[in-house]
């Protein structure tokens, strides 16, 4: 049995069901092109000049604007309970805040309370987010332990509930041990799933902590020194080999620290099937704030993995995201209150872990990517949607403007500017980690499927408006990258530098290693940068055709590659 595709109520499609978005440029991960799009029920029927459609059509006039395809934030924490205390977003507050800030879809985690079932803790997020989300959403699932009744449920919950991600911590009082990653690596490659890593070596960090607390280090500064970046990089480091010794693709969940992504890049370097997301908190902001002399500012921005004191570091990720060494980004999106924070005035181990950006990701993003010029305006598409879609297997139904995907849409005006404040955010939480910071670039109309919910920046969502989206295992882009070139499309031309007049400015590292705490080996060379290993795709090549695999009547007719319960050519 599979989890039943929520309907959109009548009232709700039949108002806005036909809109034409003219004169804006197009931006896809792989290309730009000036079309005019039309959207009905929900879906982009037709892309291209002079299209004849039907009367009563609403028509935005996007000139001098990009359309871009919505946002996909793969990481948020929504209606949570953690460290003792419940997120201050629920699933309504921080789809909405998504929405205002350009992301269409978010993907969040189900987190079995301690003895609860996978498949229960699963029932109840459905329960949680169904009737709150304003706008599509899909899970992972985190394996708490390692047991018999684990692998069976996994099997479950991918067969029959459209579930290909399962999250396993390396720190916490919930990591498992390697022996255990090991199997659960190897269930996951059984099943078609992606495996993700929390990288953090947890017994060091306790131990650390633990010492540090004995000398009196109790403030929030102890939160980041009792993390270093090596054990993150070690963590990262171990992961990957467990990972190859069964085969098995990874996702690095929170990759924070340079020497994290070179172990990363290490294992890329040699071939395996590894990917690396960063979060908008460490390309926006850094961990010099945890010096910060008032409690409320320098808790407000502890997370694990920590922001990095290397004042370097935003820039470092940004240009590793620009090389492909990372893949995406997501916002971690985990927010506690002042009132929260203050768990842990007296001991930094019981501040709540956990930073705002669902809202922001894409405004930060753009402005210290795009408006950088580390960036183009298609890999900015491609770190903050597509590749989200392709590794969790929504492509091309999500993650790009092409006919017959969902029209999630989001037209961008990368010339207005607005300034981030927790007193203006559309978020619950009464704290911004980037409060003060102005960015150009702001969406002015976000449409989720098909219905204008940002609307010449008036927000205009729906409680339960959004739809869980089933996520089929095996996806081509982390299983069979080969397997993608034959939904290639023939794009003619890539005018994306056209688009960054500031390309020019790109400031490439020429040395990755520039603080060598991974060792030297570890670390690609620029000469091996740009090679790829056998059997690995170049993205930056791909261009997918679309026009022989959909059918623009419906999307439940999109052709994916591997449909929930299994591998297959039918529709789904
Ligand atoms: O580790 C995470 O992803 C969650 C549980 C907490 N947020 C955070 O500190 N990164
Ligand atoms: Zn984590
Ligand atoms: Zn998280």
């Amino acid at each position: 049995m599979t989890t039943p595709v929520k309907k959109v109520p009548i009232h709700l499609q039949s108002s806005q069901n036909r809109l034409l978005i003219k004169n804006g440029t197009i931006v896809n991960e792989d290309e730009t092109t000036d079309e005019d799009i039309y959207i009905e029920d929900g879906i982009i029927k037709q892309m291209g000049t002079n299209l004849i459609i039907p009367g009563g059509t609403r028509v935005i006039d996007a000139r001098g604007r990009y359309i871009l395809p919505g946002g996909i934030d793969p990481h948020t924490h929504f209606d949570f309970e953690f460290m003792g205390t419940k997120t201050a977003d629920s699933f309504y507050s921080g789809t909405k805040a998504a929405v205002a800030g350009g992301t269409t879809m978010i993907i969040d985690f189900v987190f079995p309370k301690k003895g609860e079932s996978l498949l229960d803790a699963f029932y109840e997020y459905r329960q949680k987010a169904d009737g709150k989300v304003c706008c599509d959403y899909s899970l992972h699932v985190v394996l708490p332990h390692w047991s018999t009744q684990i692998k069976r449920d996994m099997e479950i919950l991918t067969k029959e509930h459209g579930i290909n991600s399962f999250k396993m911590f390396m720190a916490y009082d919930f990591m498992l041990n390697d022996a255990e990653l090991y199997s659960a690596f190897e269930q996951c490659q059984n099943l078609g799933a992606v495996a993700q890593v929390h990288a953090e070596n947890g017994s060091i960090i306790a131990k650390n902590a633990e010492r540090l607390v004995a000398q009196g280090i109790v403030g929030p500064e102890g939160h980041e020194l009792s993390r270093p970046e090596e054990v993150e990089a070690e963590a990262v480091n171990r992961a990957c080999v467990i990972a190859k010794q069964v085969n098995c693709p990874l996702y690095v969940v929170h990759v924070m620290s340079k020497s994290a992504t070179r172990a990363l890049d290490f294992h890329r370097m040699c071939g395996a099937r590894v990917y690396g997301e960063t979060l908008v908190a460490a390309l926006g902001t850094d961990g010099t704030n945890y010096k910060h002399e008032c409690f409320h500012h320098s808790a407000g921005h502890v997370l694990s993995p920590p922001l990095r004191s290397d004042p370097s570091t935003p820039m470092a990720l940004m240009n590793y995201l620009a090389q492909d060494v990372l893949q995406l980004t997501g916002s971690d999106n985990c927010t506690f209150n002042k009132s929260q924070k203050e768990m842990g005035r007296d001991d930094f181990r019981k501040i709540p872990n956990g930073v705002n950006g669902v809202e922001d990701r894409m405004s930060v993003i753009w402005e210290k990517g795009v408006n950088t010029g580390i960036l183009t305006p298609c890999r900015f598409v491609a770190v903050t949607s597509t590749n989200a879609a392709k590794i969790f297997n929504l492509y091309p139904r999500k993650g790009c403007i092409a006919v017959g995907s969902d029209a999630d849409i989001v037209i961008w005006n990368g010339n207005a500017t607005r300034t981030i404040s927790a007193q203006t955010h559309r978020q619950a939480v009464d704290f911004n980690i980037f409060e003060g910071m102005t960015c150009h670039g702001v969406a002015e109309y976000v449409i989720v499927n098909g219905r204008v919910c940002l609307d010449d920046g008036q927000l205009r969502v729906v409680e339960g408006y959004g739809r869980f989206v089933e996520t089929p295992v095996f996806p081509p882009y982390v299983y069979n990258p080969q397997e993608l070139d034959s939904i290639k499309p023939i794009r003619e031309h890539i005018n994306d530098v056209d688009l960054a007049p500031k390309l020019n400015k790109i400031k490439l590292i020429d040395d990755p290693c520039p603080t060598p705490t991974f060792p030297d080996s570890y670390v690609s060379t620029p000469t091996m940068r740009g090679m790829r290993p056998e059997g690995q795709r170049n993205i930056q090549e791909s261009t997918f055709s679309l026009t022989e695999e959909l059918d623009p009547e419906r999307k439940s007719s999109i052709r994916v590659r591997n449909p929930p319960g299994g591998k297959s050519s039918k529709f789904w």
